[in-house]
């Protein structure tokens, strides 16, 4: 059983410095035992004895936490998200560093005492911006939204890349804006979309490290409706229900009164409307919009 230092993923092909692994260990077995661990820092698929092997000798009777120290390995290879390491016990004489498995005919590969395990060490990803804070607004009085953002600290950025969507689901690229690289003290910066649609703009900001590593932001949301407030009349209804401002991409629900639904469909973005002289006279439930807006509804058809 073995704990791992978080290995920054971002550091591909250099060194990463002091690396320990602390494995539990017991020993009862009435002779000294070797401990033995390897991890395959050059990703090349084998646990050499060379850099990537350390031993250490463990008393009879031992029972707790023994370390094994890797100085100043160096990861390396492309597009890694991880890598494997190997743990071998076994009574002392039994196995070194050359007989990372079972089958190395080198020493005595097949040990009588002892066991293996086998982890991987997922690579952390260390994010290239701190962002502390992220905001969407209308300019006064015109169609365009100002976005502003802070960051506090920033690692190898590259830039910020202004993503839009109508949905919150398919992104495009509208802008983009550099970053300041490595930086430990805040900036700030702003991007003015010119071009929002009528309706709802989602946004977001793509950051872009120097080694093409991304993150996203949180996700504003800006209406550009004539009227962002949605309302729904005449109430009560005879005949035709009609429903103004209506947000892209918003499902209409009319249910009873008892939660049975009656009728589901996306609604058309901007202005919508029902027959509702199909239903009986009574109270029904109308859910729109984004949210799970309600209105109760009467009806006299
Ligand atoms: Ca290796």
């Amino acid at each position: 059983m073995a704990s791992f230092q978080a290995i920054n993923g971002s550091s591909v092909s250099t060194a990463i410095g002091p690396y320990d692994v602390n494995v539990r260990v017991q020993n009862f077995s009435g002779s000294s035992a070797t401990l033995i661990g390897w991890i395959d820092w050059n990703n090349d698929g084998i646990f050499s004895a060379l850099g990537e092997a350390r031993q250490i000798l463990v008393p009879d009777g031992s029972n707790g936490i023994f370390t094994l120290h890797w100085g100043n390995p160096t990861i390396t290879g492309s597009a890694r998200t991880g890598t494997y390491a190997r743990f071998r016990l076994a009574q002392f004489g039994q196995i070194n560093a050359n007989t990372p498995a079972n089958n190395n005919p080198s020493f005595n590969a097949s040990p009588l005492t002892g066991e293996v395990e086998d982890y991987y060490i997922p690579f952390t990803v260390i994010l290239p911006v701190t962002l502390i804070e992220f905001t969407a607004t209308k300019a006064s009085g015109q169609q365009k939204t100002d976005l502003y953002w802070q960051t506090s600290s920033e690692q190898n950025s590259k830039n910020f890349i202004i993503e839009r969507s109508i949905d919150d689901n398919t992104w495009s690229d509208i802008g983009n804006v550099a970053a300041a690289g490595n930086s430990s003290s805040s900036h700030s910066y702003s991007y003015t979309d010119n071009k929002p649609v009528t309706g709802i703009n989602y946004y977001r900001l793509r950051q872009t490290d120097i080694n093409g590593k991304t993150s996203y932001s949180d996700t504003r949301l800006i209406n550009f409706g004539s009227n962002a407030k949605t309302a729904v009349l005449p109430n009560p209804v005879k005949d035709r229900l009609y429903i103004t401002n209506v947000p892209a991409n918003t499902q209409l629900r009319l249910l009873g009164t008892d939660g049975t639904m009656l009728l589901q469909r996306p609604a058309l973005q901007g202005s919508e409307s029902l027959d509702m002289s199909g239903y009986a006279h009574g109270f029904y439930i109308l859910q729109y919009g984004i949210g799970q807006r309600e209105s109760g509804l009467a009806a006299s058809g």
